[in-house]
C-alpha cells in the first residue's frame, strides 16, 4: 500500500543521506571508501594518481543523483528536448570543472589536503579527453556547459573514440604524432550503459515488396554492429540540473557472425568482430578538411542511426501522435557531419512507421536545424554516390527522393532556371556524382545559421546565395560564445576572485554582463595594480610550464605574444613567423648600445597541431622551430626576442596559456575564419588582440572598441580585387621589400632546412599567395609597431586590457545558447528543485 511505499521512500532518503553530504568528514569518508573498495588499494598508502581516481569517484557519486533526477524530471514534465549532434566534443578535464559547477571546490580542497594531497596537483593527474580537433569540438563542449547551466532540457550525442586527437611531440623542429589512447586508466566520468545497445546496419540491399497496393522498401543483409551508450553527466553551474552527453561506442553484434561460426571459420568470425570495434576507434585528425573515407562515413552513420533510435524510443514512451514530433524534439546539427540524421529519421518514419512521405518530411525538417562552420571549399563534405550506394543503399534512394520533391518546388518558383537548379541540387553532377551534404542539411532544416555576423552574411551572399533567395527566413546568425565557467572561473581563479570582490558576489559567473559594471574602475590605480599583479602571476605560471615543457627560460618582463590554434595556411601562422624574422633582422642591424632603447622584449609563442597529412602546415612548424633555434641562441639578441613552440596544444594547456597572454594573434585572411572562439577566451582574460576584420573579431571590435585592439589588413570586400591584382603584378613588385628581405634570408639557408623551407616560400613567392600574406604584410608591420608603442605605456596597456575583459560579456556561450533556445529550438528552461534545499 501507499503507507508502505512512503516508508520505503523515506528509508531510501535516509540510506543516501549519510553518503551524499558535503561536509569535510563525509567527503573524506567517501574518498577513502573509494580507495579501499573501488580501487582496492589501502587507505594507509595511496599515490596521487589513486587519490585522483578516488576523488573523481566520490565527485561522480555526487553527480549521479542530480543526473538521474534531471532525466526523470524532464520525462515527467514531457518537455521539448534539444539534441545536440556533433562528431566531436572537446571536453577537456572534468574534475575541476565539476567541483566548481557543484560549488564544492573549497570543501574538497580542505578535505583532500588533510588526506595528504594538494587538489591542484590532483587535477594534473587527469588525462585530457580530446575527442575533437579544435574550435568546432570545443564549441560543442562550451554549449553543453551553458545548456546545463541555463536549465535547458538538452542532451549531447557524439562518439566515444578510443583514440582522441594525437599527442604532438616536437623533435628537431618536426611534429611527431603519438596515438592518444586516453582510456588506459579507465574513465571515472562515464557510465557504461550495458543495457542500451542499438543495432546498426551497413551495406546490404533494398528489397521492394507490395502491401495494400503500396510499394514498401526493406533494407536488409549486409553487416550489423552494435552501438553502446556511454553517459557523461554534465553539471550546470549553480543549479541542480545535470544533463547528459551520450557517446556511442561500436561493438560486434551477437547475431551477425553466427554464419561464420557455424561454417567452422572461427578465426574469420572473430576478425569480423574486431572490425566492428574499429569503427569508433579513432577520431579523424583533420580540422576543417574533408577526406571522403568510408570509415568516416561509417562513424557518421553509427552516430546518427543510434541517436535517432534513442530519440524515437524516448518520444514513444508516451502514447501520442507523430505530428507532435517537432513540438517535442529539436535536433541541432553541428556542421554536416551528422547530416545523414535527416535521411535516417525520414527513413524510419516512412519505412518502419509507415508514414506518408510528405507528412514525414514536414516532421523532419521542422525538427532539424543546421549550423555551418566554414566556407572553405576543402571542408565541404561531398560523398561519392558509389560509396553511398554501397554502404547505405536505402539512404541514397531517399536522398534522390528528397531531391526530386525539392527541385520540383524550385522549378515552380523559378521556371527555366537550370543554373539555379543545378546549384541547389543535392547531387553534384560531376563524374562520379556526389552528394553535397551542405545542400542536404539546408533542405532538411527549418533554420540554418552561421557562427558570427560576418560569416552568416557571407553564407547568404556567396556560398548559400541561391538557397537564401529561395527561403530568406531560414537563415540566421548565432555568434559563437565560450563558457565563463571554464574560461574565467576555472582557468583564472585570481581574476574570478577580483570580480567577485568588486561585484560583491559571484553571480557574474552565470551573468557575465555584470562585469560591465566595472567600467568605472578602468582608471582606478589600485584596481589597475591588482590587474597587473594577476597578469604577472599568470605569466609566472606559464613561464614554469615553458621551462618544464620546452626547456626555455623566458623573460617575465617581455610581452607575451601568443598564437595558438590549429596549423592552417588560412590562419597565417606563416605571416606571423615571417614578421618575427623581420623583427630579428632589425634587431641585428641595430648597434648593441641602441638595441634596448629601440626594441621591447617580446616572447612570441606558437602552438597548435598540424593534420598529419598537411605538408605545408608541417613546413610552417619547421620554419617556426628553425627560426626559434637560431634566435634563441643568438647572444646578440639576448632576451629581447624569444620564440617558443608550445608542444601539444590542448584544452588543459590552453587553461594555462590564455590567462598569461598579453597579446594574441587572430590574423586569418578576411572571410576565411568563420568565427574563432579562442579570440573570445583571450579577451575575457585581458589579452589584447592583433587581428584582421574577420570572424568574431569584427564583433569583438564593436564591443571593446577598435581603439582597444590592433586591427589591420584587407577587408573581406577587398579580397577578390587583391587576388586579381596579385596575378597581374610582377612578384618582385608585389611583395614589400621587408618581406623580400626575409625570403632572401630563408633562401640563403640562414635558418637551415633549406630544401623544405624553400619549398614553403616558393609557392607564395610565385604569385600563388592565395592567403594574401603579401598584400597584408605592410599593414601587419604597422599594427605591430602600434603594439610596441602601447606596451611601452604600462598604464595605457593595463587600461586597454581591462576594457577588453569587462566588455566581453557578449561572448559568453550563455548568450549564444539563449538565442538558439529562443530563435531556433523554441525550448524553455525547466529548473528542477534541489531536494537538499527543500524538505525531503
Ligand atoms: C571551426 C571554424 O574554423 C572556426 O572559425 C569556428 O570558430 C569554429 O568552427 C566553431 O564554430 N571545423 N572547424 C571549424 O569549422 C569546421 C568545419
Amino acid at each position: 500500500g501507499s503507507q508502505n511505499n512512503l516508508t520505503q521512500n523515506e528509508k531510501m532518503w535516509k540510506l543516501m543521506q549519510s553518503y551524499i553530504n558535503n561536509d569535510k568528514e563525509t567527503i573524506q569518508q567517501s574518498i577513502v571508501n573509494h580507495v579501499e573498495y573501488t580501487l582496492a588499494k589501502t587507505r594507509f598508502d595511496f599515490s596521487v594518481f589513486h587519490a585522483y581516481q578516488a576523488i573523481s569517484h566520490s565527485v561522480r557519486d555526487r553527480l549521479i543523483e542530480a543526473f538521474n533526477d534531471t532525466a526523470q524530471y524532464f520525462t515527467h514534465h514531457d518537455c521539448k528536448r534539444v539534441y545536440y549532434l556533433s562528431i566531436e566534443f572537446l571536453m577537456g578535464r572534468y574534475l575541476q570543472n565539476a567541483l566548481i559547477n557543484l560549488e564544492l571546490e573549497e570543501n574538497y580542497k580542505e578535505a583532500v589536503l588533510e588526506l595528504g594531497y594538494n587538489l591542484e596537483s590532483v587535477y594534473e593527474q587527469e588525462v585530457d579527453p580530446a575527442l575533437g580537433n579544435g574550435g568546432l569540438g570545443r564549441l560543442a563542449a562550451c554549449f553543453l556547459d551553458s545548456m546545463a547551466t541555463l536549465n535547458i532540457p538538452a542532451w549531447g550525442y557524439g562518439i566515444r573514440y578510443s583514440y582522441g586527437i594525437f599527442r604532438q611531440l616536437i623533435k628537431d623542429g618536426y611534429q611527431y604524432e603519438v596515438p592518444d589512447y586516453w582510456l588506459d586508466n579507465g574513465n571515472p566520468w562515464e557510465i557504461e550503459r550495458l543495457d542500451v545497445n542499438y543495432p546498426i546496419r551497413f551495406y546490404g540491399y533494398v528489397r521492394k515488396i507490395h502491401e495494400n497496393g503500396k510499394e514498401k522498401s526493406i533494407w536488409e543483409g549486409g553487416e550489423l554492429v552494435l552501438a553502446r551508450a556511454y553517459d557523461n553527466p554534465i553539471p550546470g553551474y549553480d543549479t541542480y540540473n545535470t544533463i547528459n552527453l551520450r557517446l556511442w561506442r561500436s561493438l560486434p553484434a551477437r547475431e551477425f557472425d553466427f554464419n561464420s561460426f557455424n561454417q567452422g571459420d572461427y578465426f574469420k568470425a572473430l576478425e569480423e568482430r574486431e572490425k566492428a570495434e574499429y569503427i569508433t576507434s579513432v577520431l579523424y585528425p583533420n580540422d576543417s578538411n574533408y577526406s571522403g573515407k568510408e570509415l568516416r562515413l561509417k562513424q557518421q552513420y553509427l552516430l546518427v542511426c543510434a541517436t535517432i533510435q534513442d530519440v524515437i524510443r524516448r518520444f514513444k514512451k508516451k502514447k501520442r501522435d507523430w505530428k507532435e514530433l517537432p513540438e517535442k524534439i529539436a535536433v541541432q546539427l553541428n556542421d554536416t557531419h551528422p547530416a545523414m540524421a535527416i535521411v535516417e529519421l525520414l527513413r524510419v518514419l516512412i519505412d518502419h512507421e509507415n508514414l506518408e512521405i510528405e507528412f514525414a518530411w514536414e516532421l523532419v525538417y521542422r525538427s532539424f536545424s543546421y549550423t555551418n562552420h566554414t566556407i572553405l571549399p576543402e571542408a565541404l563534405e561531398k560523398w561519392g554516390i558509389d560509396l553511398l550506394a554501397n554502404l547505405l543503399p536505402r539512404h541514397l534512394e531517399i536522398v534522390y527522393l528528397i531531391n526530386f520533391i525539392f527541385l520540383e518546388k524550385v522549378t515552380k518558383k523559378f521556371p527555366n532556371d537550370l543554373h539555379r537548379l543545378s546549384s541547389l541540387s543535392i547531387i553534384e553532377e560531376s563524374n562520379p556524382k556526389k552528394i553535397r551534404m551542405a545542400n542536404l542539411s539546408i533542405i532538411g532544416s527549418h533554420a540554418v545559421n552561421g557562427v558570427a555576423a560576418i560569416h552568416s552574411n557571407l553564407l547568404t551572399t556567396t556560398l548559400f546565395k541561391d538557397f537564401y533567395e529561395l527561403r530568406p527566413k531560414k537563415f540566421q546568425n548565432k555568434t559563437n560564445g565560450v563558457t565563463p565557467r571554464r574560461w574565467i572561473r576555472c582557468c583564472n581563479v585570481q581574476l574570478a576572485q577580483l570580480y567577485t570582490e568588486q561585484l560583491g558576489g559571484d553571480t557574474w559567473v552565470t551573468d557575465l554582463t555584470q562585469v560591465k559594471c566595472l567600467e568605472n574602475m578602468v582608471e582606478d590605480p589600485e584596481f589597475q595594480n591588482n590587474w597587473q599583479r594577476i597578469k604577472r602571476q599568470n605569466k609566472e605560471q606559464l613561464k614554469w610550464w615553458v621551462k618544464e615543457n620546452c626547456g626555455i627560460d623566458i623573460n617575465l618582463d617581455s610581452l607575451f605574444d601568443v598564437q595558438v590554434k590549429r596549423l592552417h595556411e588560412y590562419k597565417r601562422q606563416f605571416m606571423n613567423i615571417l614578421y618575427v624574422i623581420h623583427r630579428y633582422l632589425q634587431i641585428k642591424k641595430t648597434t648593441a648600445d641602441q638595441r634596448y632603447a629601440k626594441f621591447l622584449p617580446r616572447t612570441i609563442m606558437f602552438g597548435g597541431k598540424a593534420a598529419p597529412g598537411y605538408i605545408n602546415a608541417k613546413r610552417i612548424i619547421k620554419l617556426i622551430c628553425s627560426v626559434a633555434d637560431k634566435v634563441n641562441t643568438d647572444s646578440e639578441v639576448g632576451d629581447l626576442l624569444k620564440i617558443v613552440y608550445l608542444p601539444n596544444y590542448n584544452v588543459s594547456n590552453a587553461q594555462i596559456i590564455i590567462p598569461a597572454t598579453e597579446l594574441s594573434q587572430h590574423i586569418s585572411t578576411a572571410g576565411l575564419e568563420a568565427s574563432g572562439t579562442s579570440n573570445m577566451k583571450f579577451v575575457m582574460n585581458g589579452s589584447l588582440i592583433i587581428g584582421t576584420m574577420d570572424g568574431a573579431n569584427v564583433e569583438i571590435a564593436e564591443e571593446v572598441g577598435k581603439e582597444n585592439m590592433f586591427i589591420f589588413g584587407a577587408l573581406v570586400d577587398d579580397i577578390e580585387g587583391l587576388r586579381n591584382n596579385m596575378r597581374n603584378t610582377d612578384p618582385s613588385q608585389y611583395f614589400p621589400p621587408e618581406l623580400n628581405e626575409v625570403f632572401q634570408k630563408i633562401d640563403e639557408g640562414f635558418f637551415g632546412a633549406v630544401d623544405e623551407l624553400r619549398q614553403l616560400i616558393s609557392t607564395i613567392r610565385n604569385r600563388n599567395d592565395y592567403y594574401l600574406i603579401g598584400a597584408d604584410f605592410k599593414s601587419y608591420l604597422e599594427a605591430q609597431k602600434k603594439v610596441d608603442e602601447s606596451y611601452r605605456n604600462k598604464k595605457l596597456w593595463t587600461k586597454m586590457s581591462i576594457c577588453n575583459a569587462i566588455r566581453s560579456a557578449k561572448f559568453s556561450s550563455d548568450r549564444t545558447i539563449q538565442q538558439y533556445a529562443d530563435e531556433i529550438w523554441g525550448v524553455k528552461a525547466f529548473q528542477i528543485p534541489n531536494p537538499s534545499q527543500s524538505a525531503r
